[in-house]
């Protein structure tokens, strides 16, 4: 275990960039946010110091409004498409204009734990609990509806950028119209674990109609032609919430503890419109439509990860069971039987290790821990017979994407630091 534990340190001291972290190089060389919340996981296990720098640097680049956006473009790079120059949000330090699944604070939890008894840590641990705490109102408040579901206006938001879970939702969204581009992605990693040239066309389309709007978040909440209500990225937000409490109930912080505590139980409550008893798991729901989703994702899976009640937690578990009947490794990020999954595709089947991670942290804390082992069993064996990819076929655990990837190493030094 110490040569993984050693290869996954080697990783992030390789992509550590001194205030920040690219997830590897090449294919993606800024600062993405759910990427850095999971880099300054790992680093607790390092360094506490360079992984509150992780948070410090991607919270120093909140928008005025609340809302921390889902790329940093500290460098000026012509390898990543779309870059700065496409985004044009007019920050200090230049940004891409929508957000990501707000981990941050789930992170700030377990670096406050460990960081107990170091008075200097511990102050910067609480300097960052109020900017977080408007990251998550801001969703409430700009993204959330009467049933405190927040909705995500585009899929790189989800962080599941091409999940089936979306396909006719995004069908909807117009290619015609948007600006010509040159796809970067597919020089550095193989074009059939990427999404297709028409679902960039869409991405793009989303981004020229924001940029439109002048990056005014209330308008693109009330117009973007694509919005969706993920319960997974629901969940992690409300994990989040439910850390950010405890966070700042640790440090003297009462009034944002019960705000933040208000906000988790609002979402959990949420949660119960997107279950799906036929099918053991929670879905998507279309918010121009008002329809929910009939598509079986991790997304659905994920809320195991916070304070559900047993017996869907337990549902869940047994769906995760089924899955393991398709697949020779788990999580599967989208069900084998579904005739739309791709093995190799990005988010329409491979496994994706911070995925599991959460979803076995659930399963654990919900007491099914036999399973939560098998999970985290899985993750270790693809890396060690597959490297540390940025995905993984659920079959014969092909690395796909990039390699070398940050949140993989960050996730092993996690996972070996318990066993
Ligand atoms: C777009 C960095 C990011 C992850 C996402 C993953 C992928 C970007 C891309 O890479 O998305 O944000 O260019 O494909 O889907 O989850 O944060 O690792």
């Amino acid at each position: 275990m110490e040569k993984y534990r050693e290869q996954a340190r080697n990783i992030l001291a390789a992509n550590d960039r001194g205030h920040y972290t690219i997830p590897t190089s090449g294919l993606y060389p800024f600062q993405w946010n759910w990427d850095s919340a999971f880099a300054a996981l790992g680093f607790s296990h390092v360094d506490l110091d360079r992984a509150l720098v992780e948070l410090e640097t991607l919270m120093a680049n909140q928008w005025p409004d609340g809302m921390v956006p889902h790329i940093i473009f500290h460098e000026h790079d012509e390898g990543y498409f779309p870059n700065a120059d496409v985004w044009l949000t007019l920050r200090p330090t230049p940004t891409s204009g929508i957000t990501q699944p707000a981990v941050a604070g789930f992170a700030l939890w377990q670096i406050v734990q460990r960081a107990a008894g170091q008075p200097n840590l511990l102050d910067r641990c609480k300097a960052l609990i109020e900017p977080i705490h408007r990251w998550h109102q801001w969703f409430y408040r700009i993204r959330g509806d009467q049933d405190g579901l927040v909705a995500i206006v585009h899929p790189w938001e989800s962080g599941r950028d091409n999940s089936i879970d979306w396909d006719e939702a995004f069908e909807r969204v117009p290619t015609e119209g948007v600006s010509e581009f040159k796809r970067r992605d597919t020089s550095h990693a193989n074009p059939e674990h990427r999404p297709t040239d028409e679902q960039y066309k869409r991405y793009i389309w989303l981004v020229e109609q924001f940029r439109g709007l002048d990056w005014d978040n209330a308008a693109i909440a009330q117009q973007s032609k694509f919005q969706v209500v993920d319960p997974g990225f629901n969940a992690i937000l409300i994990r989040a919430c439910t850390d950010l409490a405890q966070c700042a109930e640790s440090l003297g912080m009462e009034p944002i503890a019960q705000e933040s505590r208000a906000l988790a139980e609002l979402g959990i409550n949420g949660l119960d419109k997107l279950w799906a008893d036929e099918l053991d798991q929670y879905l998507c729901l279309d918010r121009l439509t008002g329809d929910l989703v009939m598509s079986e994702s991790v997304g659905g899976l994920l809320p195991v990860f916070v304070g559900i009640d047993t017996e869907k937690a337990e549902r869940i578990a047994e769906r995760i069971q089924r899955l393991k009947r398709e697949a020779n490794y788990l999580v599967p990020s989208h069900s084998l039987a579904d005739s739309r999954s791709e093995e190799l595709r990005y988010w329409r089947a491979p496994i994706w290790l911070i995925v599991n991670y959460m979803i076995a942290r659930g399963l654990r804390e919900h007491g099914f821990s036999e399973q939560a082992e098998e999970i985290d069993n899985d993750s270790l064996t693809l890396i060690k017979e597959s490297g540390f990819a940025e995905y993984y076929s659920p079959i014969d655990a092909t690395p796909c994407g990039g390699d070398t990837f940050t949140w993989t190493a960050a996730i092993v030094l996690e996972l070996l630091a318990h066993r």
